[in-house]
């Protein structure tokens, strides 16, 4: 297994809630490290950049909404194996679906409004970190 970082964001449920610091001593607790981080308030062109992959599904502009609906922690994770790390932290996208004890299990409100973002693969992982961070603004 190779040291890996990937982005994870705290979505505007969880910011509104205060549970920015309850689903970060999840990660640190599983050995992921925050090597990136800032809270930010995206704007509509950005969100839509974001997620243009999902820019054809019926949930689009609602995701869109959403995600402009309130600040963001954006923030990059560095550990072994940290891609499928996080995602397994994360759980399901469904928070009905989400194994006991994941964040999303835990803190999700909605399949929509699901507490946590996170890179689905390193490829894609490397692109979102570029997306939202600059290379110093990245302390290992
Ligand atoms: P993921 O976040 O688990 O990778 P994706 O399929 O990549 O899930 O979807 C991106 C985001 O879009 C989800 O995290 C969730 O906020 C939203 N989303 C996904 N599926 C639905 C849906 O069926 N209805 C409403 N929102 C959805
Ligand atoms: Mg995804």
């Amino acid at each position: 297994m190779a040291v890996e970082r990937t982005l994870s964001i705290i979505k505007p449920d969880a910011t509104n809630r205060n549970l920015t610091g309850a689903i970060n001593a999840k990660f640190e607790a599983a050995g992921l490290r925050i090597v990136a981080q800032k809270r930010i308030w995206m704007s509509r062109a950005h969100a839509k950049e974001f997620y243009k992959v999902h820019a054809h599904r019926p949930f689009f502009n609602d995701l869109v909404d959403f995600m402009v609906s309130g600040p963001v922690v954006v923030q990059v994770l560095e550990g072994e194996n940290a891609v499928a790390k996080n995602r397994e932290l994360m759980g399901a996208t469904d928070p009905k679906k989400a194994a006991s004890g994941t964040i999303r299990a835990m803190f999700a409100e909605s399949i929509e409004a699901n507490s946590v973002h996170g890179s689905d693969s390193p490829e894609n992982a490397a692109i979102e970190i570029a997306y939202f961070f600059a290379g110093y603004e990245i302390v290992g």
